[in-house]
């Protein structure tokens, strides 16, 4: 069996026989970020494969695997990738799903965080955690800090103490998956048993979407040299492996109208969504790639609401947004829409989206989320102003009194 294969196979059913019933007697995940993208989902896989080969846990168990007779030390060498989302949530990624499918991966067989409880071992003391895709833990997963081993990641640094960490890789580039396939490629030992054709295609797709499949407008803005050497090289591991024009396909399996549509709003909200701290108050944002006209109309501003609330009390929001993401006359549009119960917090954001010099926007008072208490929407002019761009500047408006 590809190497590969009988990792996930073997991640599979420890995460069935030991993690999830809580019988592990240690536990080392690679964890993405709550977003959840293409990014987060491969590397939280590839890196698990990377460590676990690394770390030596086949020289050990050459044997088809048998998790009641795994020892303390042979689970310590063992990596499990945990997608960063409800299970139920992963459907949403259409574009993941597609590669997934591509790929003879069966998505209902990589562990999520609904399925592992990551809190239970890191209170027994047994877990340790290999952040991928962000360097500091989601404010809802504050508690794996002291548990953090390694990170792989290219933003922008937090700066945080880590008491165990053993290993960061945080620089500016396009996609994690450039640094995790970067170490392998590195490693003169592993690199040629690991990084197979397939394994290359696997984690070439998040280096095309972060990238915009290099886009040289976006050359040192979103992307960096480094994606551009490390992607030369995988793809000639992968050969003709990788579809021709893969970029436009999984971008358009992301942005199809239709395939959203038939999403629905709950599974939209959950797609591509992030929280942030504020002072003390949770906001959460999601990314959606649908104009929230068409929202309005294929599902109806009392439904979105009665979801926007369901978010709200399932992740502890006081603060709620969207930021929506499409196309229109082949160019790309904004739009932003804030909710609160807090009368106090919502009209905080108004006064920023509706009159900050940092915002171009226009009420958009047809739309019938507008007539809804503490709910407002606007149509932004700006179109780079990315989740990203926007999250500092309400941070920053919020911290002046
Ligand atoms: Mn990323």
């Amino acid at each position: 069996m590809e190497k590969f294969t009988r990792y996930l196979k073997d991640a599979w059913a420890l995460t069935q026989a030991l993690y999830a019933p809580k019988k592990a007697s240690f536990i080392n995940v690679s964890l993405g970020n709550v977003s959840g993208d293409m990014d987060s989902v491969v590397c939280s896989i590839v890196l698990g494969y990377y460590l676990t080969y690394k770390q030596g846990f086949y020289e050990e168990v050459k044997d088809e695997i048998d998790p009641e007779n795994l020892s303390e030390e042979q689970q310590k060498k063992f990596f499990v990738p945990v997608l960063n989302m409800n299970k139920e949530d992963i459907v949403a990624r259409s574009d993941i799903i597609h590669h997934f499918e591509l790929n003879g991966i069966n998505y209902m067989e990589i562990p999520a965080y609904d399925e592992i409880d990551l809190r239970h071992y890191a209170e027994q003391g047994t877990l340790r955690a290999n952040l991928v895709d962000h360097n500091f833990p989601d404010c809802n997963q504050e508690y794996l800090v002291e548990h953090v081993e390694r990170i792989y990641d290219h933003h922008f640094e937090k700066p945080a103490e880590y008491p165990n960490m053993v290993f960061k890789d945080i620089r500016f580039c396009g996609s994690a998956a450039t640094l995790v396939a970067n170490a392998m490629l590195n490693d003169e030992e592993l690199k040629s048993e690991l990084l197979d054709h397939q394994v290359a295609w696997f984690a070439s797709a998040p280096i095309l979407i972060d990238t915009v499949n290099f886009k040289e407008k976006q050359r040192g803005k979103k992307w960096d040299q480094i994606d551009e050497d490390v992607y030369k090289l995988v793809k000639e591991i992968a050969g003709d492996t990788i579809p021709e024009d893969y970029f436009r396909t999984l971008y358009l399996k992301k942005t199809d109208v239709q395939t959203n549509i038939n999403l629905g709003f709950r599974l939209l909200a959950r797609k591509d969504y992030k929280n942030y701290k504020i002072n003390d108050e949770l906001l959460g944002i999601s990314t959606i790639f649908l104009d929230i006209n068409i929202c309005d109309n294929e599902f109806g501003a009392e439904n979105l609401v009665k979801e926007f609330d369901d978010i709200m009390k399932e992740r502890n929001l006081s603060m709620y947004m969207v930021l929506t993401h499409y196309e229109e006359d082949h160019d790309v549009r904004r739009q932003i829409l804030a909710y609160s119960h807090n009368t106090e917090l919502v009209e905080k954001l108004k006064d920023l989206f509706s009159n900050g010099e940092d915002f171009s926007t226009e009420p958009l008072t047809e739309n019938k989320l507008n007539d809804i208490e503490n709910c407002y929407v606007w149509q932004n002019n700006y179109t780079s102003q990315s989740r990203k761009k926007i999250e500092p500047l309400i941070r920053k408006h919020f911290a002046v009194e």
